[in-house]
């Protein structure tokens, strides 16, 4: 823990009201003047006693309540802590995630809205069914409402549902989500006016970087406003592309998905002179499913991630080295991510998609066609196989051990927003739940270190070159 005096220990300083947002320190009470990059807005201070805290085991104990200077560093190897604490007393720490003994609502005015925005991730639904379950169970809360189809449920005049707990008590069974997705923004104003309308107090969003840049621009509007509305994220990435956060939900089933198509192209390739199984996966910035899915596959021979670029021709380039295991095993499996060889694709403009992302050429189709004509131009025999199962991957539920993260979450999230905690998402850092400011987590994306040992693993398993060059 942060040395006493920190911020992380500080005193109550200032008291707001409840419907004007103040910035709760990862620490106790609230520190407006206090720079605090990790600090967690909140609608104001919790004077109301948790349902919680009338939970007992067999002997009596209460549940382990967390207090909001509980946090852990950022940063937690040792140098760090030296030099951080002898350098500068502000090393950045996050606040824990976890039930607070008191909350800002009371439960019984509190209704919450969800919705759901951008692409399919497994584990959706397991998010709406853990966030009902415990908004009904824990905090008896009055009413939960779903949008449909993300943010333009919110606009819509008939866009909402109700939700209770027997309603979504299998959805966590089925792949995608039963509120149905968008992508693309909607007016912060009319969205707030909505939320008035409803009396939603508690607004949680699961969707990606371009849904949490809404959420932000929803929780502004509610501050401009004066209102006491909390808006907490669940933040979906099937790239795993999530700084501060060690996984994000859905990505160990995409990635055991991944292994089944490589799985089939490796048994393609096996089955054809010279075979060559291409699979594309998800990875538009960073490479984790590809590493993660050749590694747990053990039949990938060359794994191309955004994060490094390759060339095609060149004394180690992917034409030569393919040829090579060719000529040495008769048959390769490539995985491919999705962001990687951009700069071999011709850039006629950047186009975008309704959420803002850049769209990217197809460098499955553009490999397929580039590896067929350069062996058939050399009368060499390629027998090649593409395999595209991304939205296959997408769309499955969660496997057990995402299912579980996702409960974790849900459960973490609603916590929090009943604190009246607004502009932060949950994640799960060095295995502790922690609660991240927005602004935080969309600032830049996580990838592959291409110095460290996910990245030597594979080229450990793989036996590719180095540089592909
Ligand atoms: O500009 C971005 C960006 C910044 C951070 N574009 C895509 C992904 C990204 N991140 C990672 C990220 C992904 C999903 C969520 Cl929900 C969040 Cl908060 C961050």
């Amino acid at each position: 823990m942060p040395a006493p005096g920190h911020r992380c220990l500080g005193a109550k300083a200032s008291r707001t009201r409840a419907s004007s947002a103040c910035v709760a320190a990862a620490g106790s009470g609230y520190f407006p003047a206090v720079k605090n990059d990790f600090a967690i807005r909140s609608l104001g201070p919790c004077e109301v006693d948790s349902p919680l805290a009338k939970f007992h085991d067999h002997e009596g104990k209460t549940i382990d309540f967390v207090e909001d200077h509980e946090c852990i560093l950022v940063d937690d190897t040792l140098s760090a802590v030296r030099g951080g604490a002898a350098a500068a007393p502000d090393f950045p720490v996050l606040e824990l995630a976890g039930p607070r003994r008191r909350i800002f609502f009371s439960p019984t005015d509190v209704r919450v809205g969800i919705v759901t925005c951008g692409g399919l991730c497994p584990g959706l639904n397991n998010v709406i069914r853990g966030l009902v379950m415990v908004a009904e169970f824990h905090y008896r809360v009055q009413k939960v409402y779903g949008f449909r189809y993300g943010y333009a449920g919110l606009v819509a005049p008939d866009g909402h549902v109700e939700l209770d707990s027997e309603g979504v008590s299998e959805i966590h069974k089925l792949g995608g989500t039963v509120l149905g997705s968008s992508r693309g923004p909607q007016k912060p104003k009319a969205m707030v006016d909505r939320l008035v309308e409803l009396g939603i107090r508690i607004l949680f969003v699961i969707g990606g970087d371009g849904s949490m840049r809404g959420a932000v621009a929803i929780a502004d509007e509610v501050r401009q406003r004066g209102l006491g509305i909390a808006v907490v994220g669940i933040p979906k990435t099937i790239d795993n592309d999530l700084l501060f956060m060690d996984q994000s939900f859905g990505f160990q089933t995409a990635a055991g998905e991944a292994v089944r198509a490589i799985d089939c192209a490796h048994r393609e390739a096996k089955g054809a002179p010279n075979g060559v199984g291409l699979v594309k996966v998800m990875g538009r910035h960073s490479g984790f499913i590809a590493c993660a899915a050749a590694l747990a596959s053990g039949d990938a021979n060359f794994v191309l991630i955004p994060e490094i670029p390759f060339r095609l021709d060149g004394p180690n380039g992917l034409f030569p080295v393919l040829q090579r295991r060719l000529e040495r095993r008769q048959h390769a499996v490539i995985v491919v991510a999705e962001g990687a060889g951009q700069e071999l694709l011709a850039t006629a403009g950047e186009e975008r998609d309704a959420s803002g992302n850049v769209k990217l050429k197809d460098i499955g189709v553009f490999l397929a066609d580039a590896i067929k004509s350069h062996f058939a131009a050399k009368q060499f025999e390629v027998n090649l196989k593409y395999i595209d199962p991304s939205y296959m991957i997408r769309s499955v539920p969660a496997n057990s051990a995402d299912a579980v993260f996702c409960a974790t979450l849900a459960l973490n999230a609603v916590h929090a927003a009943m604190c009246g905690k607004t502009e932060m998402v949950l994640g799960m850092w060095h295995r502790r739940l922690v609660h991240v400011p927005i602004h935080q987590a969309i600032a830049r994306r996580n990838k592959v270190d291409l110095t460290g040992p996910l990245w030597l693993s594979v080229l450990g398993a793989t036996g590719q070159p180095l540089a592909m060059q």
